[in-house]
């Protein structure tokens, strides 16, 4: 038997399958070889009892992309919420998790919600301007007046959405407005933890039509880019696609090189995405210092003979000269 991991509470797995959700436990096995099981994955069970619903996971089988923090599996696309007001909206806070979706290799999608409190277009045609050229889908909706529900359904069919965004710009009014306010499910809990209350804090797939679920989560975790080498940032922003072509400097960040031959690009960018990008750098950069530190001390554990870099290896792991083996051989004759 199969089915997909949908939500996880302590050491429980609620998994969707032809028979209805059914509470398992990871198969000790699994446990010894440290193996995790995502909110998403596709798993298979053995040990099914229908009487009380339960049963053991044996195996995740078919797992794509993965999200590790928060711990989510087989998401194929980010549904970025934004408010175009209340709260304002913050562009290097959604340029942020666009580079995220990037570097995850997701597609984003733009959702800017809350239009109906927007009382003029020139924010909705500022994010246009700048997002709708580089090729990113954008929605605009009110899930508090249900505009543009109708078109955010049929780019989350048969897609497994992770919704991502800052708290307060709409996210669960709008998973409620896709279901019809028939709000927001909460799972059959183990009567052991008494907990059934819908919560953002666990990752929960929520089915919205056939083989077509939302993540509620309050999207990546970890949004600072302090895990990335400053020229690697360039990878993250569409703009620098046809960079190769431009400049011929490898290690180049465009940015102020005197040399950098790359300002048609850099110039045509949206003040607001440069802005982000030299931000992202500027924290790549910081952590690399952070690391270079940490060389810098492991350096100290060289030594110098005749003018070569030699590491200083502990007594005991040393391996024996050659001399020493020799003797050792003399002496056991
Ligand atoms: N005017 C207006 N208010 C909204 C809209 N969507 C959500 N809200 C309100 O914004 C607040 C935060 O919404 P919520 O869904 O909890 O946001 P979340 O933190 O992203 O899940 C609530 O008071 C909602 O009623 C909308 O489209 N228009
Ligand atoms: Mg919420
Ligand atoms: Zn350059």
């Amino acid at each position: 038997m199969n089915g997909r991991v949908i939500k996880i509470f302590s050491d429980f797995y609620y998994v969707e399958t032809d028979f209805g959700i059914v509470e398992c436990k990871m198969k000790s096995v699994l446990k010894k070889q440290k193996e995790d099981v995502y909110t998403g994955d596709f798993v298979l069970l053995e040990q099914f009892d229908k009487n009380s619903m339960q049963a053991f996971i044996s195996q995740t089988i078919n797992r794509s992309v993965i999200i590790t923090r928060p711990k989510v599996a087989n998401v194929s696309q980010v549904i970025i919420v934004s408010a175009l007001k209340e709260p304002d909206l913050n562009f290097e806070q959604l340029n942020r998790y666009i580079a995220h979706c990037e570097y995850h290799k997701i597609k984003p999608v733009l959702c800017f919600n809350k239009e109906d409190i927007d009382d003029t277009d020139d924010l909705k045609e500022e994010v246009s301007n700048i997002y709708a050229p580089l090729g990113y889908d954008i929605i605009f909706t009110s899930a508090l007046k249900k505009t543009g529900i109708d078109e955010l359904k049929p780019v989350l069919k048969y897609n497994t959405s992770m919704l991502c965004g800052a708290s307060g710009v709409g996210k669960s009014s709008l998973i409620n407005a896709l279901l019809n306010d028939k709000m927001l499910r909460t799972l059959p809990v183990s009567e052991k933890t008494k907990k059934g209350v819908h919560t953002t804090r666990h990752c929960e797939l929520i089915k919205l039509f056939d083989e077509s679920y939302i993540v509620d989560t309050p999207g990546f975790s970890h949004l600072k880019f302090d895990f990335l080498l400053p020229v690697e940032v360039q990878k993250l922003f569409v703009e620098f696609d046809g960079i190769k072509k431009e400049c011929k400097y490898k290690n180049c960040l465009h940015i102020s090189e005197d040399e950098c031959s790359a300002e048609n690009i850099t110039r045509s960018m949206k003040p607001c995405r440069f802005d982000s990008y030299k931000k992202f750098v500027e924290e790549a950069i910081e952590y690399q210092e952070k690391i270079s530190k940490i060389s810098v001390k492991k350096e100290a554990n060289v030594k110098y003979n005749k003018n070569k870099m030699m590491t200083k290896i502990s007594h005991k792991k040393r391996n024996l000269s050659r001399k020493t083996i020799n003797q050792n051989i003399n002496l056991e004759d």
